[in-house]
């Protein structure tokens, strides 16, 4: 029996309180938590209405948009432009910053940027899919937003979060004072506290790549993933569990502890997943939830983002999976290095 209910408007009050914050922060959560309630709504519906399949067209990435991207971002888009709060908005689905309103762009004190509709080529065969969203602190002093405020490291996000829509629909969300997750109960329209103080075990028995890779994956990473399945491994070979929906995946993970990887291979040496509104966000909650965040190399949270669809490789979830992780790339770096006559010693 819960103790007594917390809505989501509740908990970001209380933080606002707690942390001295202005109602601005609270008006732009509650404007994303709105807008996921209709997203919830829409993809809850999709079988029914026509916004199943691919839309005729495709975004910056030359990826397939699906109607339901569209819907999910033009949702976001309008639910938030509007609040006020915002100085620059980026999404998955825009090629560019999303030119707002002059007055509010001016006054707005935050960024947001997103990803409306992730793993959004599972729609049609009802298979979960999510939201991801990044806040930032505008840093120019006056007029509308810029990429500059935009283009920033993860560390310097004021707050983070995804919703999964799932067999129920949760908000998930730091604002630098852990993570918490919120239900969705549809009879009152609300999202409920469900999972207080999320904290991810620092070791897990899942993890969660793409094999269909493998040809192309460097020696480290093979040699990783081999350790994963090896019959010798300490209680035995790990699990695999691959959704192909990122906030699916990283959000078992996060809650039963494991690995999620999306490396660079030999093909796509920056991997598939964009920094500032897939990789930044999650490596926010994650680290929050005492779980940790890299590239295999380096930490997500202090790459300084250079373009606002940048892919970064992802490797995240329990820390000391993801240190082991590290460990076995650490030795692709040295045979980079070495056939770049670079003592590993001498290197930074
Ligand atoms: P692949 C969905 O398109 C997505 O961006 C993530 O949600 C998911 O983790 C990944 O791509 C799956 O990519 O190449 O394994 O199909």
């Amino acid at each position: 029996m819960n103790a007594h209910l917390v809505t989501l408007e509740h908990h970001l009050i209380s933080e606002q309180r707690r942390l001295g914050r202005s109602g601005y922060f609270t008006g732009l959560m509650t404007s994303i938590a709105t807008a996921a309630k209709v997203i919830t709504r829409e993809v809850r519906r999709a079988g029914l209405t026509n916004v199943l399949g691919a839309a005729n067209s495709s975004n910056t990435h030359g990826e397939t948009q699906q109607k339901l991207d569209l819907l999910a971002n033009d949702l976001l888009c309008r639910t938030v432009m509007h609040s006020g709060h915002l100085c620059a908005l980026a999404s998955e689905e825009l090629p560019d910053l999303l030119p707002l309103p002059v007055d509010e762009a001016s006054t707005g004190r935050y960024t947001l940027a997103f990803d409306p509709l992730d793993g959004s080529s599972n729609i049609d065969f009802n298979i979960s899919v999510g939201t991801i969203f990044s806040i930032h602190r505008r840093v120019t002093t006056e007029g509308p937003g810029t990429e500059e405020d935009l283009l920033q490291r993860g560390s310097r996000q004021i707050a983070a979060g995804y919703v999964v829509y799932g067999s129920s629909t949760i908000f998930v969300y730091s604002s630098g004072n852990g993570v918490h997750g919120f239900t969705l109960d549809p009879t009152i329209g609300e999202f409920i506290l469900s999972h207080p103080n999320i904290r991810t075990p620092a070791k897990g028995r899942m993890y969660s790549v793409n094999e269909g890779n493998r040809h192309q994956w460097t020696p480290g990473v093979r040699a990783y993933v081999d350790a994963l399945r090896s019959p010798d491994r300490v209680g035995g070979p790990c699990t695999s569990r691959y959704v192909g929906s990122l906030v699916a995946d990283f959000h078992r993970n996060l809650l039963k502890g494991g690995i999620f990887l999306y490396p660079g291979d030999t093909k796509n040496p920056n991997g598939k997943l964009r920094l500032l509104y897939e990789a930044a966000p999650l490596a926010f909650i994650a680290e929050q939830a005492g779980g940790r965040a890299s590239t295999g190399h380096l930490p997500i949270l202090e790459l300084q983002p250079a373009s606002l669809h940048q892919r970064v490789p992802l490797v995240i979830g329990s820390a000391d999976d993801v240190r082991e992780a590290e460990w076995y790339f650490r030795a692709d770096e040295t045979r980079r290095r070495a056939a770049e006559h670079v003592p590993v010693a001498l290197a930074s």
